[in-house]
């Protein structure tokens, strides 16, 4: 990547007086360019994430920084025990700075953390299911309607079944072939559309806020106590159905394994794992989740699998202009994954 904008533009305008030491590239993320960037100023060491925002799928990055002000200012407000990371400010207060090569923003480095991109023991699992319940605890009574999600109907089961119709119409024709299976297997899941529109005319779900992407890399882990320090990248924050942020701890808590492991056979749901995101999740929220919304958890975690397999899909059909890939079938690879997970699921939560 290159961190020619980040020296010359965006670093001076954040710290005019800093004198840039080291930029390294933090991997994780699909949308955003992370860098961890080191200086010093005034004889002090000092270090901050800088992120280069993809602005075609974040249209409104100043959105963001809102978001997270509006949730940051509640959170802090309730006493929430965790770390909380606001966006740096410019001396002239921005939070978004423009370089030729796009928007960039800033956050303090959270010193001593890991992240792990999937679990590999029911402690860390625990502990992750328990973070998010209890973020959502902290948010229950915060009102949603503040928050305008920065990528409108990202949950809406109905759109992206329409998403898919048009990405269908536009696919590269090898691949449509090389993907018959998987576009099978995928499609044969339909009635999940209409299990969504039956929920929404039944109406019975409260709207909350949804984190939107609680996969475990966007948990920062301590290195020594190996607790939860911090949930990060607010960026998908939406008034939504609970069950959609369940679903996705499914998604990435349960499956002992990377999105994109090269071994179909591999993806699966770890009954450990689910026990212990259960377990963590409901310690936290069993007080004050409705009967609708714990009736549908398992339902949530089928739209997000299959959500997440049609996006991916698309994705590979359409010629990777999603997400970034580092072969010519990793979206195939990666929908292969979450349309196996989606099955292992559906078998264990009938069995
Ligand atoms: C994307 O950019 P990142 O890695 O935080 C995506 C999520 C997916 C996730 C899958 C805005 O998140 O919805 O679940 O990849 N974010 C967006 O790893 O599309
Ligand atoms: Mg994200």
């Amino acid at each position: 990547m290159d961190l020619q904008f980040l020296s010359s533009h965006i670093f001076p305008t954040f710290f005019p007086t800093g004198n840039l030491l080291r930029a390294t590239r933090l991997d994780g993320g699909h949308i955003h360019r992370t860098v961890r960037v080191e200086w010093e100023m005034q004889g002090q060491r000092a270090e901050a994430v800088f992120q280069r925002l993809n602005p075609e799928i974040f249209p409104d990055p100043e959105l963001l920084a809102e978001n997270n002000r509006l949730i940051a200012g509640h959170l802090e407000g309730k006493g929430y025990p965790r770390a909380v990371l606001r966006p740096l400010e410019t001396p002239e207060g921005k939070a978004v700075v423009w370089a030729p090569d796009g928007p960039w923003r800033a956050f303090p480095y959270l010193a001593n953390t890991y992240t792990h991109l999937f679990p590999t023991e029911v402690e860390e699992v625990r502990k992750a299911a328990t973070a998010i319940g209890e973020w959502h605890t902290y948010l229950k009574d915060f009102d949603s309607h503040q928050i305008r999600a920065a990528i409108p109907g990202f949950f809406d089961v109905e759109k992206r079944w329409q998403q898919w119709g048009k990405a269908c119409a536009e696919a590269i024709p090898e691949r449509m072939e090389r993907a018959a299976s998987e576009i099978t297997s995928l499609e044969s899941n339909r009635q999940l559309v209409n299990q969504f529109l039956d929920l929404q005319r039944e109406n019975s779900l409260p709207l909350r806020i949804l984190h939107g992407d609680p996969k475990l890399s966007n948990l920062l882990f301590d290195q020594h106590t190996k607790e939860v320090r911090a949930l990060i990248d607010w960026d998908t924050v939406q008034p939504g159905w609970i069950v959609f942020d369940f679903g996705d701890m499914v998604r990435a808590y349960a499956n002992p394994c990377a999105e994109d492991e090269p071994d179909p056979e591999k993806t699966s749901i770890h009954p450990p794992f689910l026990d212990a995101l259960l377990e963590g999740f409901f310690a936290q929220t069993q007080n004050w989740l409705t009967s609708a919304e714990r009736d549908n958890l398992f339902l949530g975690a089928q739209w997000v699998i299959w959500m997440q397999a049609l996006r991916f899909l698309a994705d590979y059909l359409t010629g990777d202009r999603y997400y970034p890939v580092q072969y010519e079938t990793h979206n195939l690879v990666r929908a292969r994954n979450q349309l196996r997970l989606l099955e292992r699921f559906e078998f264990l939560a009938e069995s």
